[in-house]
């Protein structure tokens, strides 16, 4: 079964996650010798492969190789600086054992065809339940970062090191904001220059809660012997200290009937903790935290982030797409909300003509400089979200004579144009020589 889902995508964001078994779709050109142009990847279920589509002639292209991992969000970028885009294919989860991490996947076009990446792959065996993804050039020198949204983990981000990747989720001090994360995109929030993070989460207006000091805990493992993965969801018990079952024994008990023996009645499940619910099977039991449900951006600062929750009207719902215009914020069965950056105002309309492995410049970064201040960085992506993509045509603030617009390309090249004072829309050029 595949699901074409940009054409669903305003509709797909209301929807839970448990609606739909895989979702994942990317849009951009890709035009390289043997590579048809204009293509459409698309994620399916069932062998969890990526296939992608012509629009040219209207059919299938062959398909990537699958894995074990169903498919969740795809990522574009050119990720070794050669001027063609390179594909993240994000692992959501192994059917049937969530929440063990699922597997991801890197591709990367080489003559014309797209290669696994071996050694990247193999770092991103096991890294995550990945419901987000962007690829975004944290540190301003010309190769994108990997980062990705986790469910019941942290926003994981990859340095790229001239086209090689490598963890930096503790070093740029993330590793503790773990959270249901649900999307990721970044944007230059505080118009310093520097790419910021913009995650979503399960937001903060229900039953669970979640702090450094109070973690919501996940207890899962094969609890009945039967080899599946069996799931305990746990609250804090502040009478007691501890952490127990959250539902009630009716409940777990059609799933785990040895409970009814073991707490005969309501009252000693009322003072069953987690381990004794487990009983001799908690060596069996893993467990996952959060630290945060809050949708939250983290600030750039020269190699570390600094987290800083979201508006209380983004955390009233699940986010479940992200995408910086001023920034967008897309939740379960709410409206989308726009929240404008009230330092900049709608202005300048900037389209890339990259080189013809990457025509819409994915991946490169804007800024626009009036009078004698640069504007925010703005990076255009081509996949970030759960369901949600930016557009290829960026739309800069202006707040003064707008002088030039500057183009950090992949790779690192800078390419610098003037602007007209009345301009409204302008193209920018990749020239080879530069
Ligand atoms: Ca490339
Ligand atoms: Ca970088
Ligand atoms: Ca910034």
């Amino acid at each position: 079964m595949r699901w074409f889902v940009p054409a669903l995508r305003c509709l797909l964001t209301t929807l839970p996650i448990s609606a739909f078994p895989f979702y994942g779709a990317e849009v951009a050109r890709v035009e390289a010798a043997g590579i048809k142009s204009t293509g459409l990847e698309i994620a399916a279920s069932g062998n969890a492969c990526v296939e992608s589509y012509d629009f040219s002639k209207g059919q299938p292209l062959p398909a990537f190789t699958g894995h074990a991992s169903s498919v969740g969000p795809m990522a574009l970028a050119d990720v070794d600086g050669d001027g063609d885009l390179d594909l993240f294919i994000g692992g959501q989860v192994i059917p049937g054992q969530y929440p063990l991490p699922a597997d991801s996947l890197l591709f990367r076009q080489a003559n014309g065809q797209w290669v696994l990446d071996e050694e990247t792959t193999r770092l991103l065996r096991g890294v995550g339940l990945v419901n987000g993804a962007v690829w975004s050039d944290l540190d301003g020198d010309g190769f994108p970062e990997l980062v990705l949204a986790c469910e019941w983990g942290p926003i994981r981000v990859f340095q790229n090191q001239a086209g090689r990747l490598r963890e930096v989720t503790g070093e740029v001090g993330l590793a503790g904001h773990t959270g249901r994360w649900t999307g990721v995109t970044t944007g230059d929030l505080d118009e310093d220059g520097r790419l910021d993070l913009i995650a979503g989460n399960w937001g903060i207006n229900s039953h669970d809660q979640a702090s450094p000091e109070q973690p919501l805990h996940l207890y899962f493992g094969d609890l009945a012997g039967s080899g599946n993965v069996d799931i305990l969801e746990a609250e804090f018990d502040p009478v007691r200290g501890q952490y127990a079952p959250r539902h009630l024994r009716e409940t777990l008990q059609a799933a785990l009937p040895f409970l009814a023996e073991r707490f005969p009645t309501h009252r000693a499940w009322s003072r069953a903790t987690i381990v004794e619910v487990a009983g001799e099977r908690r060596n069996f039991l893993r467990q996952l935290s959060v630290t945060t449900l809050a949708s939250t951006v983290f600030f750039n600062r020269q190699g570390r982030f600094e987290a800083r929750p979201l508006p209380v009207e983004a955390q009233l719902a699940p986010v479940f797409g992200v995408s910086v215009a001023d920034l967008v914020v897309t939740q379960n069965a709410t409206p989308t909300k726009l929240y404008r950056n009230v330092g900049a105002r709608p202005g300048l309309r900037v389209r890339l003509q990259g080189p013809p492995s990457n025509p819409d410049g994915v991946g490169a970064v804007l800024r626009l400089r009036c009078g004698d201040r640069w504007g925010p960085a703005r990076e255009l992506h081509a996949g970030s979200g759960y369901w949600s993509q930016d557009s290829v045509t960026a739309v800069l603030g202006i707040r003064a004579a707008p002088r030039a617009v500057q183009v950090r390309w992949p790779g690192g090249k800078i390419s610098e144009q003037p602007v007209g004072e009345n301009t409204a829309e302008i193209t920018v050029r990749y020239r080879a020589e530069r």
